[in-house]
């Protein structure tokens, strides 16, 4: 650190005033890193956050048809008063979904997986992983 008793007393006034308008300065370009991370994060989200949302109504899965990458989870809610259930075979099997209910399934492999409702196999939908 810099021994300021050395510098006369004007001298000294000057070199603190540079000093507090370098740390403004350099607190200021900080913050402006921040922001510009901060906005990266947002439009690049990691792979673990990414998450596909399914509903189903009107015994319908919406959307019936989805392309995700590998790693992402799909979460399918219940929004019929009827139950549902979600399998695709020797894949996954949900438990009976009442309303309000959802399942989550995270697609670790690459393929097309088709699958139905349990309970009304007219119900389909395919899930696309790439
Ligand atoms: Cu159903």
């Amino acid at each position: 650190m810099i021994n300021l008793k050395k510098f006369n007393p004007d001298y000294r006034d000057k070199i603190l005033t540079i000093f507090i308008l370098t740390v403004i300065l350099i607190s200021g370009c900080v913050q402006q890193d921040r922001s510009q991370t901060n906005s990266n994060l947002i439009s690049t989200p990691s792979i673990s956050n990414l998450q596909t949302l399914i509903t189903i109504k009107n015994f319908t899965f919406n959307p019936s048809s989805i392309t995700i990458k590998a790693g992402e989870t799909v979460t399918w809610t219940n929004k019929d008063s009827a139950p549902h259930a979600i399998t695709a075979t020797g894949i996954f099997n949900s438990k009976i979904l009442n309303k309000g209910e959802s399942f989550n399934y995270t697609f670790n492999e690459i393929g097309i997986f088709n699958y139905t409702c349990t309970i009304h196999p007219q119900m389909k939908g395919t899930i696309i992983v790439n």
